[in-house]
């Protein structure tokens, strides 16, 4: 089974990062990692935060010559604004900010200083979720599977790019051209001056980030047990992400407002594509965004998560002092005005995770070696169907 833990606050001395179930032989891409966290540092409308640290992983443990050796894989990232003991710089926060984790967390660990709470709650420890999933598309590139993330939406701005397998390169170039991960440039344009404005206003925005895998076999995730439906797994991991209020599986809540023959992806035979991932089985559109029965069907796996404006105001909201009980504006930390690029990168990598695990339960293996054999035995014998006594077809 495929895990990870991440441990770590955000002025604390480190992040750290815990990844078990890894087979042994993957090719660690620390360039792939290091590329993801500093794309993760980015996005117009971050804070001042992102000019301090320098996000690059160490490996500390599972990895030998640039590749896993079967062992748990132990990842640190030093925080530089480390200073969670120092009270002058690092003072107690007692007047909770609406939209956060201070006042539950405050309630529920039974103290007045929303800090115990926010230093996890805060959007620092995505770091480690971000190094978690990049490290698992190393593996999952050895069996031809890849991600794309970028910004759909930010605020009023939405783009309506259409992305495929056949312009997937052509969308990263753009979205990689872009400061706010949106392959839209007249898009992003607006996108910019809508963070603009809030900043101006002292408010804050949100948006629409979306992932595409891309290479996914027919078959993974499970429609067996709710626990090992693939989409449930995604949703779980999307909706862990700091600030995610939403998130929708291919038309998502837009199937709602249609009918099932608008709505389901008729399945056609293209013997051509017999030795691609779907194996012939394609269909005329992905509006299921590559899951039913929570198992995927060899389209890609599209996932929309939305996040909401960040909770930190410059101008503050209305709140109580947990001491005094007296009204009073929310405290103002340092933050981003907008997180939604950085977010972007988050889930992309997150969702990967995801589909790592699935691999892992689907092909096993000790070895990549012996993986990569597993897959391709699958994939042969479902070229084959269908199959002829004695086996469990029953025709
Ligand atoms: C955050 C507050 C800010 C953000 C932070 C999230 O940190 P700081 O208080 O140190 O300025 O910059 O995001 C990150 C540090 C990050 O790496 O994404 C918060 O309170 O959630």
């Amino acid at each position: 089974m495929l895990t990870y833990h991440t441990a770590g606050e955000s002025h604390g001395p480190a992040l750290v990062i815990l990844v078990q179930g890894l087979p042994a032989g993957v090719p660690i891409d620390l360039d792939l990692i290091n590329t993801e966290l500093r794309r993760r540092q980015g996005g117009y409308g971050r804070g001042g935060r992102q000019k301090i640290e320098k996000d690059m992983v160490q490996f500390l443990s599972g990895v030998r010559r640039g590749r896993t050796i079967g062992a748990p894989v132990a990842m640190m990232m030093p925080n530089k604004d480390s200073r969670l003991d120092d009270l002058e710089r690092t003072p107690p926060v007692h007047r909770p900010r609406p939209g956060h984790a201070d006042l539950a967390g405050s309630v529920k660990w039974l103290t007045t200083d929303c800090r115990e709470t926010l230093e996890r709650a805060s959007a620092r420890e995505t770091a480690s979720r971000v190094a978690a999933g990049a490290l698992a598309r190393c593996y999952l590139r050895e069996l031809g599977m890849d991600v794309l993330g970028f910004v759909r939406a930010i605020y009023d701005a939405q783009t309506d790019v259409e992305v495929r397998t056949d312009n997937a390169d052509e969308i990263r170039r753009l979205r990689d051209e872009s400061d706010v991960y949106c392959p839209d440039e007249a898009v992003s344009e607006k996108m910019r001056a809508a963070i603009r404005q809030a900043k101006i206003d002292k408010d804050t925005v949100g948006g629409l980030v979306e992932a595409h895998v891309f290479g996914c076999p027919i078959g993974l995730g499970s429609s067996m047990d709710w626990r090992d439906k693939l989409d449930s797994r995604i949703a779980g991991a999307v909706m862990g992400i700091q600030a995610f209020k939403a998130v929708e599986i291919g038309m998502g809540r837009g199937c709602a407002f249609k009918r099932g023959s608008e709505v389901h992806d008729p399945i056609i035979w293209e013997e051509s594509q017999r030795e691609s991932n779907t194996l012939g089985f394609e269909r005329t559109r992905n509006n299921a965004g590559g899951l039913e029965g929570g198992m995927t069907n060899g389209q890609p796996v599209v996932v929309t998560g939305t996040m909401k404006p960040i909770a930190t105001l410059l101008q503050g909201l209305p709140s109580v002092n947990l001491n005094t009980k007296e009204a009073e504006q929310s405290q103002y930390e340092r933050s981003d005005v907008c997180a939604v690029s950085a977010a972007s990168v988050v889930m992309e990598n997150v969702v990967a995770f995801e589909i790592a695990r699935a691999c892992r339960e689907k092909f096993g293996g000790d070895s990549m070696t012996e993986v990569r054999q597993n897959f391709e035995a699958y994939m042969n014998t479902a070229r084959m169907l269908p199959l002829q006594p004695p086996d469990q077809t029953i025709a």
